[in-house]
């Protein structure tokens, strides 16, 4: 008999991720997914349309701020395993819509909770938390379990709800349930608002000559950026442990935004010159003296979370999780399948035509 899983977010970079491993693990996977004005299953159509996976593999209607959604499709399904990777995930939006997210990020995780408590049934359930959580103390990297929290945002602000009731139902009902304190994690599949995405599509689209320049906010930012795709897995093995425990997934390297675009930029064979600084600050082609990236305060937080490092040696001794893939690498193949999607050529290919 193979296991049942719920995800929620299953239209999301990680949910997309951790179906196909489930999937690949002999799974029978269920998916929550909203309802929208155009269909927004991009990154699952592939799974949808797999006829061999029609037994295995099952959307559903549905939305983490409808109770009553919830505790049917968790009486119908039956899952062992519930995954809750749904939020409203952007972090400067959380300022825009901060009940909302509030709402969906918050009180979904309580929804979602209670609706398995109320089932009866024996169901392991993974909280996706955040690096977000940590925020703004000075002086605690590299963070780890231990260390106390301060999010920054209404998105931190609702994820420490989140966090915490997934705690409390743990010990007050003795449920197996973790959190998964997972720092900043990044893919081709990233959705295009997140800063590492913003830039790879804009190196992609400047060599097209569809865009002229990449407009950004806080460049000093520090983030520790993983590969979704190890991380995946890291959840994944929360869940098959003998005792629900909490666990930072990290990279245990740290590197600032304006870093990336730099590296993105090298991929396809541009060095970046920086001139000026804060809001005057402007990166150009070293070698043609083109403008490329400009400082636009519409991008400035409120607040801000200056510096995430994480320290993940709880995951990698006790999980025997390790992250695979390296900050360069990632670069590579965030900007490499982008070129291929907007300028139709590979980032080498590009540099090739260049010379
Ligand atoms: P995405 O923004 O790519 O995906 C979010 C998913 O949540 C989408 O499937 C979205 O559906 C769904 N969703 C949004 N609102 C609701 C709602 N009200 N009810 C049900 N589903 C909803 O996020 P990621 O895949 O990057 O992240 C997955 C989870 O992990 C999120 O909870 C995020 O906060 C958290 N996280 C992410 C990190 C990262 O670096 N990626 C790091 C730490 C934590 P739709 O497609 O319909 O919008
Ligand atoms: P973050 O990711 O806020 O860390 O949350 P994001 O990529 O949005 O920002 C990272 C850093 O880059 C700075 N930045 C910009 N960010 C965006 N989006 N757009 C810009 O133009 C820009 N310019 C500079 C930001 O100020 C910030 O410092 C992500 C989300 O996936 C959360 O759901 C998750 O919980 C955390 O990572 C860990």
């Amino acid at each position: 008999m193979s296991k049942v899983a719920l995800i929620t977010g299953i239209t999301g970079q990680d949910g997309s991720y951790l179906a196909e491993l489930l999937l690949e693990k002999g799974y029978e996977v269920h998916g929550i997914i909203r309802r929208h004005s155009t269909i927004a299953t991009d990154r699952i159509d592939h799974l949808v349309e797999d006829a061999s996976l029609k037994d295995r593999f099952f959307l559903h209607f549905g939305d983490l701020t409808d109770s009553s959604n919830l505790a049917m499709l968790i009486m119908k399904i039956k899952p062992e395993e519930v995954y809750n990777l749904g939020a409203q995930s952007h972090v400067a939006v959380s300022f825009e819509v901060p009940e909302y997210t509030a709402e969906a990020t918050g009180v979904g995780t309580i929804r979602i909770l209670e609706a398995i408590r109320q089932s009866g049934l024996d169901i392991r359930f993974y909280q996706a938390s955040t690096s977000e959580l940590f925020g703004g103390l000075p002086d605690t990297a590299p963070q780890s379990e231990r260390t106390p929290f301060y999010p920054k945002s209404p998105y931190g602000a609702a994820k420490l709800y989140s966090y915490w009731i997934t705690v409390n139902y743990r010990e007050s009902y003795n449920m197996y349930a973790c959190n998964g304190i997972l720092f900043n994690h990044e893919s081709p599949r990233r959705g295009e608002i997140f800063v590492t995405r913003k830039i790879t599509m804009a190196v992609a689209s400047i060599m097209a000559g569809k865009q002229e320049t990449l407009a950004l906010g806080n460049m000093d930012a520090k983030r520790d950026w993983g590969f979704a795709g190890d991380y995946i897995e890291g959840m994944w093995r929360m869940l098959q442990q003998e005792e629900p425990r909490d666990y930072v997934l990290a990279t245990n390297e740290t590197h600032t935004v304006r870093e990336f675009v730099e590296l993105s930029f090298a991929e396809v064979g541009i060095e970046i010159e920086w001139k000026g600084s804060g809001e005057d600050e402007k990166g150009y082609d070293k070698k043609t003296g083109r403008l490329l990236v400009e400082v636009d305060s519409r991008y400035f937080r409120p607040a801000e979370v200056e510096l995430l490092w994480g320290d993940a040696t709880k995951a990698e001794t006790e999980l025997g999780w390790e992250r695979k893939v390296s900050f360069r690498k990632l670069v590579e193949m965030m900007v490499d399948e982008d070129m291929k999607t907007i300028a139709g050529m590979s980032s080498e290919e590009y540099k090739t035509i260049q010379v």
